[in-house]
């Protein structure tokens, strides 16, 4: 028992200087059995916990402080890159959204220190914690609301075991990003045992065209989110060929993701409640993840390749989904009439972008919106097409991306319905360089052209590839991590 806390504090510890570092927890060595945990815990109960890699989220780190696990949770504006260019503004924990993970043994005394940088009032949820009552964070009924600028100091000992997570308990900032996960390891190890063990948090946000700042209100959900990343940038979970792997899904927004694994059948061995009893685990390969839910499933990753993980919902798999989206996809027709170039693409210098006479520019009403939308055709761009408006958006950055002639049949305008899938992917999205992290290594040239929304791998990979995998992102380890937008001033 004690060797075991004795890990995990060791192992945080060491993330208390490495605050930045998006991965906490190496990767099990090339020759050891997940984190190798055996050897330092000798053989304990525990010792065939895993520690949860959350790919694209960092660790929170803590320390320990008058008998308790001291964290400190910043809530404040962050930058969030959904994939290349693609750079917005929500609100979030410690510089990321979601927010970073925090890992606790079951038992555990945990002490949280929540900072208020926002311009309103929150306040802090624990999802689901059974802990007293002025711990659980609901504003004007539990404990007021912490003011911009305040602080509150949550303590509480957990009995639980699960995925759990913490989030706002202001229902827009939830919208906002105001998520992160909060896993909390069993006091004996879950049998049977994982090697791997990853969390994903899904979410979904509606942002106008060239607009940086989701619209809470609206539900025309167009970026849908992996741990803060939509497709092709989102981090694939490596895994060993017959590695026993346990995916943990969390969602906290307006819509239930069907999340549908690849190649694999999987159980569905939790709940947002904790463990459930092996009687109730059945064959799937789809599980729905509901709103303010989680589910753990687990299965043993026997069938080797590059495996999609993906919302099944049609328009969770899509990237900027809109029916007007101005010169990139329409080099006319695209903007309405009398109005400037700055509104017809949604960069608005005065009021609001829904209001009555803002929003038919922006193609967009308060909700469904449909009723909104400019009378243009769905329609293919020509390979011309594709350059002429790349080359006008100076701002974007498309150095790197892959473009060709969308493939389509000559009769293809007689066909109803046509276009369908030439319309939103293809010939100017492939962008494989752009994204090119160790994770990535390997995978079939142009990959990135098909990976949009609520999308990643699971790699399920023999030994030399594992390993070298492994090794490339173990010199990455020792580069700077590139700052949201830094890398992209140089365009234009
Ligand atoms: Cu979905």
């Amino acid at each position: 028992m004690k060797n075991r806390r004795d890990f995990l504090r060791n192992t945080l510890g060491v993330g208390a200087t490495l605050a930045a570092a998006p991965r906490l927890f190496p990767a099990p060595q090339a020759n050891g059995a997940g984190m190798d945990m055996d050897h330092m815990s000798h053989g304990g109960p525990r010792s065939r916990i895993v520690s949860v890699e959350t790919p694209d989220i960092p660790h929170l780190p803590w320390t320990t402080a008058n008998g308790a696990k001291e964290f400190h949770l910043i809530a404040e504006p962050v930058k969030q890159e959904f994939v290349p260019g693609k750079i917005v503004n929500l609100w979030g924990y410690n510089g990321s959204a979601p927010g970073p993970t925090m890992e606790v043994n079951q038992g555990d005394r945990v002490r949280i220190i929540v900072d208020n940088h926002l311009p309103e009032a929150t306040s802090m949820h624990w999802h689901g914690f059974e802990i007293p009552v002025d711990m659980d964070g609901a504003p004007g009924s539990s404990q007021d609301p912490i003011p911009p600028g305040g602080r509150f100091v949550y303590e509480f000992t957990l009995h639980q075991e699960g995925t759990f997570f913490y989030h706002s308990h202001m229902a827009m900032q939830e919208m906002m990003g105001m998520i992160g996960a909060f896993i909390m390891h069993p006091e004996k190890a879950y049998d049977p045992p994982v090697d791997k063990d990853f969390a994903i948090i899904l979410q979904e946000f509606a942002i106008l065209p060239n607009n940086p700042i989701p619209n809470s209100m609206n539900m025309e959900f167009n970026w849908l989110t992996f741990n803060g990343k939509a497709g092709p940038a989102t981090t694939p979970l490596i895994v060993r060929l017959n590695d026993r792997v346990r995916l943990r899904f969390i969602n906290l927004g307006m819509d239930h993701h069907p999340i549908h694994v690849h190649g694999h059948t999987f159980v569905v061995t939790g709940t947002e409640g904790g463990r459930q009893p092996k009687t109730t685990w059945g064959p799937k390969n789809t599980v729905l993840v509901g709103v303010a839910e989680a589910a753990d499933v687990e299965f043993v990753a026997n069938n080797p390749g590059d495996w999609m993980v993906h919302c099944h919902l049609p328009h969770h798999m899509m990237n900027q989904m809109s029916s007007v989206v101005g010169t990139m996809t329409r080099r006319s027709n695209g903007m309405p009439a009398g109005l400037g170039m700055e509104e017809g693409m949604g960069i608005l210098r005065e009021g609001h972008a829904t209001s009555e006479d803002k929003g038919p520019s922006s193609g967009r009403g308060m909700g469904v919106g449909s009723t909104r939308d400019q009378t243009v055709g769905n329609g293919p761009l020509s390979a011309p097409q594709t350059e002429y408006s790349m080359d006008n958006m100076p701002a974007m950055q498309h150095k790197g991306m892959q473009r060709a002639a969308p493939e389509v049949a000559k009769d293809a305008n007689s066909v109803p319905g046509f276009p369908q899938d030439a319309f939103m992917e293809g010939p100017a999205m492939a962008m494989d360089k752009m994204v090119d992290k160790p994770e990535n290594y390997g995978l079939r040239p142009g990959w990135s052209g098909f990976m949009q929304g609520m999308m990643t791998f699971l790699r399920v990979l023999p030994p030399d590839l594992y390993n070298k995998v492994m090794d490339l992102r173990e010199q990455q380890k020792d580069k700077p991590e590139p700052m949201p937008g830094m890398e992209h001033h140089h365009h234009g």
